[in-house]
């Protein structure tokens, strides 16, 4: 399947959007069934529409955690944390906020873009709080900060927000002496995850794109496996796992 072999030593590094966990039945963001057709992103996914209307967009929060609090991870999330379990060097680098990577059993994760189960406070207090899973409305969460009483917002990086510095750094650090980078499930539209991908490829890796079309990255990678995600991982996967 791969045209390159995967050998036990290699370093592997997977660099996963939404597509990833379609199977698992998340919506996508962009494309026919995607999130952004029904909803105007700058209404809801910038800091403009937070301090514009905190209350319409914690309420988007609300139906997208009910949303995902049914979806569970697929072979997909499965066949790379079964890699990291069998003790290959295996590092995700993810898009997603769904919290699926770590709930199939991956634990060297770096989430780019948050996390929907995570709040923190809006003024800028450190703490990062967990969303209790059996909060009161379901898929709600505390409103107030603990320290300063100003309202909590969602731990996810917004439209025109800057990424954790140290999350861009560990990515471009793992990225540039990876020997196989996996680019799974995204449309590569985002800046600046849609650029991490390059910093493998001029470092010399190995990369495979996945995914059911072609996007602005085909071009770049060394092959790219037209197809679901969580049916072509465990497949690439399998002989280092048998
Ligand atoms: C399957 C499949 C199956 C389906 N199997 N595959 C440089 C140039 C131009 C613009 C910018 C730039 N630098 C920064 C920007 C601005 C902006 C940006 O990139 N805009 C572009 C849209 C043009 N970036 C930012 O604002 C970032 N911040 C930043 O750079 O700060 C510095 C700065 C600020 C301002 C100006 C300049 C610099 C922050 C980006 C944060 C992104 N956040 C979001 C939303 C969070 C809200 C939430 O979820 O609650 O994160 S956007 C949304 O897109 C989400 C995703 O993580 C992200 C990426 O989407 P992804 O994962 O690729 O999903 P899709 O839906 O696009 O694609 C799915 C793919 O799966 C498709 O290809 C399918 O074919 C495939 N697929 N089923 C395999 N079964």
């Amino acid at each position: 399947m791969l045209k390159r072999e995967l050998k036990e030593e290699d370093r592997i590094t997977i660099l996963s959007g939404a597509g990833i966990s379609a199977e698992s039945g998340v919506p996508t963001f962009r494309g026919k069934d995607g999130l952004w057709k029904g909803y105007d992103a700058t209404q809801l996914a910038t800091p403009q529409a937070f301090a514009g209307d905190p209350e319409k967009v914690l309420e988007w929060y609300v139906w997208r955690r009910n949303l995902i609090g049914q979806c569970k991870p697929n072979p997909a999330h499965f066949a790379i944390a079964e890699l990291e379990e069998a003790g290959r060097d295996v590092v995700t680098i993810t898009q997603n906020i769904d919290n699926l990577h770590r709930e199939a059993g991956s634990r060297n994760i770096i989430e780019l873009h948050g996390n929907i189960w995570k709040i923190r406070c809006s003024a800028g207090c450190p703490a990062i709080l967990d969303v209790p899973r059996d909060f009161n409305p379901p898929g709600d969460a505390p409103r107030e900060c603990p320290t300063c009483g100003k309202l909590l917002r969602p731990h996810i990086v917004w439209f025109g927000e800057m990424l954790d510095p140290a999350d861009i750094r560990t990515s471009e650090e793992r990225l540039s002496e990876t020997d196989v980078l996996l680019i799974v499930g995204t449309s590569g539209v985002v800046q600046p995850a849609a650029s991490l991908g390059y910093i493998a490829k001029s470092a010399g890796a190995y990369v495979v794109e996945v995914n059911i079309e072609a996007t602005p990255l085909s071009s770049m990678a060394d092959q790219s496996l037209f197809g679901a995600a969580g049916e072509i991982l465990p497949r690439v996967f399998e002989p280092l796992l048998s």
